[in-house]
């Protein structure tokens, strides 16, 4: 077993000058050495030979899609799967001793890193009311607890279950099974921080909230949109589609704030040419947009196509697709001619000359893709800029054919399967209904809470008892120090996790640590050993087997621990056969075909070579609105403005984290190392703010005329991000999210496009 570090590590900041290529041979050494010091050599090899493989462990990072499976390569997975799956495999344990060691109260202090570095929990543990500590309990005890606790409230949604995106089809399904029999649509989930406003302005525009393409459409696109995300970090595989679309003469246009490494140039180190040569440009085009400016960028692109069809009639838009696959157009070309240039110039920093380029690279292409991720659903203009989105494919006929469509990119593994598997606070009724027909119970109907509104009621102490499965939530959640309040307000706090993190030590009065199996692992249950299965951002549905043995002997996986509480709690109130489930998971996915259009025979197809493709009834060219055609929608907006001395910031990511989790200090392609507590302005910024490179600033948001919120001690880099606009890292800026800055409609929280004032550190002098 490895020791881990049991400092925190000195943060010393050096910059670099960012990448302008992303993955090649540093990429692998780096995933290398991330393995060698987490887990021993062996370990490393066998999960990595397996992943993304037929029959092998689905990788725990990014949903990205696996190439069809006689297309795969023997290493079929990045440098950053090779780090989630080491962070998950680490050797590293933590055990009784440690919470003897720690209090609650100093695990707390600890950063994210340093909690995640401590290792794999290996058993049940409970802090009761008058301890500051963890202290063992037997399984049997802890549900009993938990059990105890939701069966006593007063009504059903006093109690929230959270869920992320790394559960298992089988798991979630048993959770929302649970959820609702128990009598509650409390259900929120990641997906409600992440690609919410890309599933109601879908569903609301094309009557389906998932993406369109697969790979294979990449791959014969001639233009392809990245808006707003950062594939080389985020979803590096996504790469090679990209250079695989380049090799038949796809051009893409690459729309960011920031210069991203893997939007310039990809090194690929499956091929000679990556690993030797100068590898593949990736973005045609770069713009340059202001933070929030997508909608006005569509908006321009849209009058420029109605004018050039005015130019030359006939010749531009899809007059066939439009008059009969598509609702609302001439309200929508009103509208859209009505809109001013100055505005869209301001909106997005972006010349006149630049968008129409981009539109004659729209008219010279007959296959056209938009790609996008946080930097358009995380803003508060995001349901408005998507469906702008769609009215731009629609012009076209970009829909329902090869080689075009719509690609939300989508961020944890799992993400898409789990909401496919009702984990939703606002499931539709055909999927209730068909719930009540299998299992014979009344779900209830009511809309329950999601993210935001679950911690607005956890903190009026309208919630009792918070369940996490999987996540961190303390930490993904807006405004830090509010939804930490609201945690500690509830009577039980349990989660059921594979390591530790900060949620673990923001405690109701009770809290509970639920230790599970990951991916990774071999998972035996009474009839043998079982696989899971998950649903990547193209909609296919394929198995996952662990092949390593479990980091403790003691570890129950997510199925068995929701369906013994489900059985605890529910005590014969329904004739659900939990213990069945929990046995034989092809039960859960027989019952799951029942449910689940598109699922049908769900345990002979999934385990085929490649899985299932779950239908998009867009590409039979159904359009499930009300209407039963697509919709044009008239999107108004008002400009993101950050008033004089304020920016715009955006909190992502950094190249050596998972979400909530930083690996190490360091943000390779950007040039930072050392630190994360950097906040990078453009150079014109930094000056006419009169700041200084290497300067300690507060960041503090401002709201609304209210409360302002700071946090302390980030050093200035100037960087080449977009005049006005700011980014700093996430989680450790979350802090600064008002809980009530949501995108319109979907409720998502802001992470980008916060207005904030930097301001000189003052050191302390004690
Ligand atoms: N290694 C790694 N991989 C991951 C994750 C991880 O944490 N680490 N997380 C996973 C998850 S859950 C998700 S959701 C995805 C997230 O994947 P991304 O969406 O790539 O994640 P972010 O780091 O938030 O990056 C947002 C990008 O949008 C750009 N951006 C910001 N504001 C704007 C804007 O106004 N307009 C435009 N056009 N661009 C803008 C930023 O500069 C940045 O490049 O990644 C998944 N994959
Ligand atoms: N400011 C800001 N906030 C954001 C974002 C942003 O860009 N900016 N992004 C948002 C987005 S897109 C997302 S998706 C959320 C992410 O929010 P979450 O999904 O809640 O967070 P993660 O960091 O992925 O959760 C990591 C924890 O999951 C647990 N875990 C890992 N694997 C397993 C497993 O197999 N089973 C179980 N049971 N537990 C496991 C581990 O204990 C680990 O500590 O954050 C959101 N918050
Ligand atoms: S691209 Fe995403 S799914 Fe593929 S190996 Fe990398 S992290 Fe894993
Ligand atoms: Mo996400």
């Amino acid at each position: 077993m490895k020791q881990p570090p049991s400092e925190e590590p000195e943060e010393s900041l050096t910059v670099t000058p960012p990448k302008k290529w992303a993955a090649g041979v540093p990429a692998v050494t780096h995933a290398l050495e991330y393995s060698l010091e987490e887990t021993s050599v062996l370990r490393a090899g066998r999960t990595l030979l397996t992943m993304n493989q037929v029959d092998g462990i689905d990788c725990p990072g990014c949903a990205w899609a696996d190439p069809s499976p006689g297309h795969r390569h023997r290493n079929e997975y990045c440098e950053n799967g090779a780090k989630h799956i080491n962070d998950e495999a680490t050797t590293r344990r933590i055990t009784a001793e440690f919470f003897r060691r720690h209090s609650v109260t100093e695990l707390g202090r600890r950063s994210d890193l340093w909690l995640n570095q401590q290792g794999r929990l290996t058993e049940p543990m409970v802090k009761r009311p008058d301890s500051d500590h963890y202290e063992p309990i037997s399984w049997h005890d802890a549900l009993g607890l938990l059990a105890g606790e939701l069966k006593a409230l007063d009504s059903p949604d006093e109690a929230v279950f959270y869920t992320s995106g790394r559960v298992s089809n089988e798991a979630a399904f048993v959770l929302q099974l649970f959820a609702r029999s128990f009598g509650t649509n409390n259900l929120p989930d990641c997906s409600n921080m992440c690609h919410e406003s890309s599933g109601f302005a879908l569903h609301e525009t094309l009557g389906t909230g998932k993406g369109t393409v697969s790979l294979e459409d990449l791959h014969h696109a001639d233009l392809i949109f990245l808006v707003g995300q950062n594939p080389g970090s985020n979803h590096p595989r996504q790469l090679s589609a990209l250079e695989h679309a380049k090799g038949n003469g796809a051009r893409i246009i690459a729309v960011n704030p920031l210069p991203e490494a893997g939007l310039l140039r990809f090194k690929n180190p499956q091929n000679v040419r990556g690993v030797a040569g100068h590898g593949v440009r990736i973005a045609d085009r770069f713009l340059h947009i202001r933070s929030g400016g997508d909608l006005a960028l569509f908006q321009g692109l849209n009058r420029l196509l109605l004018e050039a069809e005015d130019a030359r009639p006939g010749t531009v838009l899809a007059h066939d697709f439009i008059r009969s696959n598509t609702s609302g157009f001439e309200e929508f070309a009103r509208h859209v001619r009505g809109i001013a240039w100055e505005d869209v110039l301001t909106a997005t920093g972006l010349t006149r000359k630049e968008i129409e380029k981009v539109r004659d690279e729209v008219l010279r292409s007959e296959r056209v893709i938009v790609c996008w991720a946080m930097g358009v659903t995380q803003q508060r203009h995001a349901v408005p800029t998507i469906r702008e989105i769609v009215n731009f494919l629609l012009l076209r006929g970009n829909l329902g054919r090869a080689g075009a469509g719509a690609c939300p990119v989508r961020g944890h593994s799992n993400v898409q399967g789990d909401r496919t598997m009702g984990i939703w606070e606002r499931m539709p009724d055909s999927f209730l209904d068909a719930l009540q027909q299998e299992f014979g119970f009344d779900p209830p109907r009511a809309h329950g809470l999601d993210s935001v509104n679950a911690i607005r009621a956890m903190h009026e102490g309208r919630i009792k008892v918070f369940l996490g499965v999987a996540g961190n939530f303390v930490r993904a959640a807006p405004d830090s120090a509010v939804t930490e309040d609201a945690m500690r307000r509830c009577d039980l706090t349990a989660h059921i996790s594979t390591k530790l993190n900060r949620s673990h030590t923001v405690c109701g009065r009770t809290a509970l640590i639920l230790p599970t199996l990951g991916r990774t692992e071999r998972d035996i249950q009474a009839t043998g050993e079982q696989f899971v299965t998950v649903e990547n951002s193209m909609s296919e549905v394929h198995t996952s087997r662990g092949r390593l043995e479990p980091a403790s002997s003691v570890l129950l996986s997510e199925v068995a621990i929701l369906c013994r509480l489900a059985r605890r709690t529910l005590e014969g109130r329904t004739s659900i056969p939990w213990d069945t489930f929990e046995s034989d998971y092809g039960a859960i996915r027989d019952r799951i075909s029942h449910i689940v259009p598109g699922l049908h025979d769900f345990n002979r197809r999934v385990v085929r070579p490649g899985g299932i493709r779950l239908p998009n009834p867009v590409n039979e060219g159904v359009y499930p609105t009300p209407v039963g055609k697509a919709l044009f929608t008239c999107n108004a907006w008002e400009m993101s403005h950050a008033p004089e001395g304020h920016l715009l910031l955006q909190t992502l990511r950094s190249h050596d984290q998972w979400n909530t989790i930083p690996y190490t200090e360091n943000d390779r392609y950007r040039g930072i190392h050392g630190s994360r507590r950097v906040v990078l302005v453009n150079p014109q910024d930094v000056t006419r703010l009169g700041l200084e490179k290497g300067q300690r600033v507060d960041l503090v948001s401002v709201w609304d005329g209210g409360a302002e919120r700071r946090t302390e001690g980030f050093e200035v880099v100037p960087y080449p991000t977009t005049p006005g606009c700011a980014a700093a890292y996430y989680p450790e800026t979350n802090v600064l999210l008002p809980l009530d800055s949501v995108a319109e409609i979907s409720n998502q929280p802001t992470a980008k496009g916060i207005v904030v004032r930097l301001e000189p550190t003052v050191m302390s002098t004690v």
